[in-house]
């Protein structure tokens, strides 16, 4: 009778202890499983409007030649700063003296035009809106474009360090092995 008592003790104890380390282990892979978005996260890119090959749609990309320049525009909008009297009639957007050029890519391309100092600065108001627009011009053998693309995306940061993206529609002319070319794009 007391060795049963004593055995019923011993499995008691043995139980409560498994039931305290079980416990121990489940938070331990729950912190891991808790961990690993909390890295995964990253602020969502500001988006900017962009326009490829400014002044015409549809965007069309001759894919069969890859020396061509792709003439992409970030299109410069009035900011309204907080506080500003006339928030309502003007949009929020980014002002393209913010935007640090050299750090812009399209596709994985980069600037084609380079002085002394990095990529140059293009400023030209390409939509006519009397607004300033940012310029850029890639090679399409730089990008990662191909002949099933559909859209280009531009990327880059503010000065202040901000994200930023902008993606456009395009159409590509010429099937993969069709060497008789056509029009080529400026
Ligand atoms: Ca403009």
């Amino acid at each position: 009778m007391r060795k049963s008592l004593l055995t019923t003790l011993v499995l008691a104890i043995f139980v409560v202890s498994c039931g305290e380390q079980s416990p121990t282990t489940l938070d331990t892979s729950e912190l891991a499983a808790q961990a690993e978005p909390t890295i995964a996260v990253s602020p969502t890119p500001l988006q900017v409007l962009i326009d490829i090959k400014p002044g015409g749609t549809p965007n069309s990309i001759n894919c069969n030649n890859q020396q061509s320049i792709i003439t992409v525009a970030i299109l410069g909008e009035p900011v309204c700063k907080a506080g500003h009297a006339h928030s309502s009639s003007c949009t929020i957007g980014v002002d393209i003296s913010e935007i640090d050029h050299t750090s812009v890519e399209f596709e994985g391309a980069t600037e084609v035009h380079v002085g002394r100092n990095g990529p140059r600065r293009h400023a030209e108001d390409v939509n006519e809106d009397f607004v300033d627009d940012l310029v850029f011009h890639f090679r399409l053998s730089a990008t990662a474009l191909d002949c099933d693309s559909s859209a280009g995306t531009l990327t880059g940061r503010l000065f202040d360090g901000t994200d930023f993206e902008g993606t456009d529609s395009i159409r590509m002319l010429g099937p993969p092995n069709n060497t008789q070319g056509g029009g080529i794009d400026p």
